[in-house]
C-alpha cells in the first residue's frame, strides 16, 4: 500500500511490540559473583583457539552490575519490552538441586527495575549458557539434560512469575545442536554429528517438559514460546536439483523443529536424509514426541541473512554445521555483506515471513535481528549509517510481511548493547547502543536513535532512512 501522503510513513498495527534483546552471558560479566557456577561457554572462551583473541565473558558489558543504568537507556530509547537470558548456572551452579538465591535475586531486581520503567520483561531460560557440570555428565547429548532443564525453568517461573508473562523456553536449538556439537564453533566444541542431532531432540524435549512444567503452575496471561533461528534458502537456479538442495538445508535448520514442535513429528525427508550417521532417532522414546508437540502461544523469529545453497554429488558432505547433509553446498555469501561477512538483504526476510505465515499456526514476535559493523566514536557520536540502513530495510521488509497477511505481534533489535559475540569475542558489534569495553562507557548510535524514532512514531520511513 502507499505509504501516509502526509508523513511519508509506514504504519504498524497498533500495540506491535518494540524492543530490544540481549543474552546473559553476552552482556553480564560477573561471572565467578554470588555464588554463580560454571557454564560451557567459560570452559570454552578459557580454551586457548575457541573465542577470537581469547576473549571471555569478563567484563562483557559490566550489565550485573549497570544493570539499573542499561534499564534508564532502554526507557530512553522508549522501548516497550526487553527480551533478556536468564543464566541457569547462576540459579542452578550445578545444574541440578541446589537453587542459589543470589543469582535469582539479581533477575529480580532487573524485573523490578523494567517493570519500574513500564518496559515489558520477555525472559528466555536458555540461551546457550549450560552448567559445565551437566555438560560433563552428557550435556544435551544426555537425556537427562531435558528433565533438569523443566526443573530449573520451574524454578525461575515460580519466582519471577507474579511479574513476568512472557516466556521463551530455549534460544535456537539449532546452534546448540549444529554449532555445539556438529561444527564445534561454539561451546562444548564437540564435533559429533550424530551426536548434534540426538541433541536436538533433547533441546526439544526440554523445552517441552519446561512448558509443561511452567504452564502447571502459571496465572493466566502467562505466554509461553520458542525461538528459533531461520534463514531463506536462496538457489541460483530454479529447477528440481537446486529445488531438492534448498529442501535440504531447511529440514535440517527449520523443519526438523517446526514439524515437531506442530505435532507432526521429524520430517520424513530429514530421518532418510540423516540415516546413514546412524540411528540418532533411538533417543525418541515412546511419549516424547507429545511432550514436544505441547502447543505455544507465539513463536519466536530470529532472522540475520539468507542463506545460499547449491546442489552437490549425492555423497558429498557439506563442510560446517549442518549434520548429515548430503548432496549439497553452501555457497559464499555475496553482493552487500555485514561486518560479520554475511549478506544482507531484507527480500530474504519478507519471503521468510511470508513462509511462516503460511506455514505456522501461532502469531510470530522477531526476537531477534541485526548487523554487525565496526564503529567509530567521533565527537561523542556513533554514525552507523550501514547498520541504520539495515535496521530501516528490516522494518519495511516486516511492514510488507504484515502488509501480505502475515501475523507478526513484535520486532525486538539485536542487540541492546555491543556484546560478547560468541566465537567471535568483542571483535564484532551488534549494538544499537556502543559499549567501550575498557571504560563501560555506552553512546546511543544513529540506528539506536532511528530505533526510537520509529517507537515514536510507531512506523517506518517509505523511503530514505530519517523520521524526523
Ligand atoms: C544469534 O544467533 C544469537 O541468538 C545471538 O546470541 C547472537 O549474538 C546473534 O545471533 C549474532 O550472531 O555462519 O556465515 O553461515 C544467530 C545464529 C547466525 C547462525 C547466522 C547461522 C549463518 C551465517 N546464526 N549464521 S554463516
Amino acid at each position: 500500500t502507499e505509504p501516509d501522503v502526509d508523513t511519508g510513513l509506514l504504519g504498524f498495527p497498533p500495540g506491535f511490540v518494540w524492543g530490544a534483546a540481549t543474552a546473559s552471558f553476552q552482556i553480564e560479566g560477573s561471572t565467578t559473583v554470588d555464588g554463580r557456577g560454571a557454564s560451557i561457554w567459560d570452559t570454552f572462551a578459557a580454551t586457548p583457539g575457541r573465542v577470537r583473541g581469547g576473549h571471555t565473558g569478563e567484563p562483557a558489558c559490566d550489565h550485573y552490575r549497570r544493570y539499573a543504568g542499561d534499564v534508564a537507556l532502554m526507557s530512553g530509547l522508549g522501548l516497550g519490552a526487553y527480551r533478556f537470558s536468564v543464566a541457569w548456572p547462576r540459579i542452578q551452579p550445578t545444574g541440578v538441586g541446589r537453587v542459589e538465591s543470589r543469582g535469582l535475586a539479581f533477575y529480580d531486581r532487573l524485573v523490578d527495575e523494567l517493570l519500574a520503567h513500564e518496559i515489558e520483561p520477555v525472559a528466555t531460560l536458555y540461551h546457550w549458557d549450560l552448567p559445565q557440570a551437566l555438560e560433563d555428565v552428557g550435556g544435551w547429548r544426555n537425556r537427562d539434560t531435558a528433565y533438569r532443564f523443566a526443573d530449573y525453568a520451574a524454578v525461575v517461573h515460580a519466582r519471577l512469575g507474579d511479574r513476568v508473562r512472557q516466556w521463551t523456553t530455549v534460544n535456537e536449538p539449532w546452534c546448540s545442536a549444529f554449532l555445539g556439537y556438529g561444527s564445534g564453533v561454539h561451546a562444548p566444541g564437540v564435533v559429533d554429528p550424530k551426536g548434534a542431532l540426538e541433541a536436538a531432540h533433547h533441546l526439544l524435549l526440554g523445552h517441552g517438559l519446561a512448558l509443561r512444567a511452567m504452564s502447571a503452575a502459571a496465572p493466566a496471561g502467562h505466554l509461553f514460546s520458542i525461538v528459533l533461528n531461520f534463514s531463506a534458502m536462496w538457489v541460483d537456479v530454479d529447477d528440481e536439483p537446486h529445488r531438492l538442495a534448498a529442501r535440504g538445508v531447511d529440514g535440517l535448520q527449520h523443519r526438523i523443529f517446526l514439524d515437531p514442535l506442530a505435532g507432526r513429528g521429524y520430517p520424513a525427508d530429514v530421518l532418510a536424509g540423516t540415516a546413514w550417521l546412524g540411528d540418532w532417532q533411538r533417543v525418541v522414546r515412546d511419549g516424547d514426541l507429545a511432550v514436544v508437540a505441547t502447543p505455544v502461544d507465539w513463536l519466536g523469529v530470529n532472522y540475520y541473512s539468507p542463506t545460499r545453497v547449491a546442489p552437490a554429488p549425492p555423497d558429498h558432505v557439506a563442510a560446517g554445521p549442518f549434520a548429515g547433509l548430503r548432496g549439497v553446498e553452501l555457497l559464499p555469501p555475496r553482493g552487500e555483506l555485514t561486518g560479520f561477512g554475511w549478506e544482507a538483504d531484507a527480500r530474504a526476510f519478507t519471503e521468510l515471513l511470508e513462509r511462516l505465515g503460511r506455514d505456522v499456526a501461532v502469531p510470530l514476535v522477531i526476537t531477534e535481528n541485526g548487523s554487525a559493523f565496526p564503529d567509530v566514536v567521533a565527537g561523542g557520536r556513533v554514525d552507523d549509517g550501514e547498520r541504520t540502513r539495515y535496521l530501516v530495510d528490516h522494518l519495511r521488509a516486516v511492514h510488507t510481511a504484515i502488509e501480505r497477511g502475515v501475523d507478526v505481534r513484535g520486532y525486538f533489535a539485536w542487540s541492546l548493547l555491543d556484546n560478547f559475540e560468541w566465537a567471535a569475542g568483542y571483535g564484532q558489534r551488534f549494538g544499537v547502543v556502543h559499549v567501550d569495553f575498557a571504560t563501560q562507557e555506552r553512546t546511543v548510535k544513529r540506528s539506536g536513535h532511528t530505533l526510537a524514532d520509529v517507537i515514536r512514531h510507531n512506523a517506518v520511513p517509505a523511503a530514505g532512512y530519517r523520521l524526523d
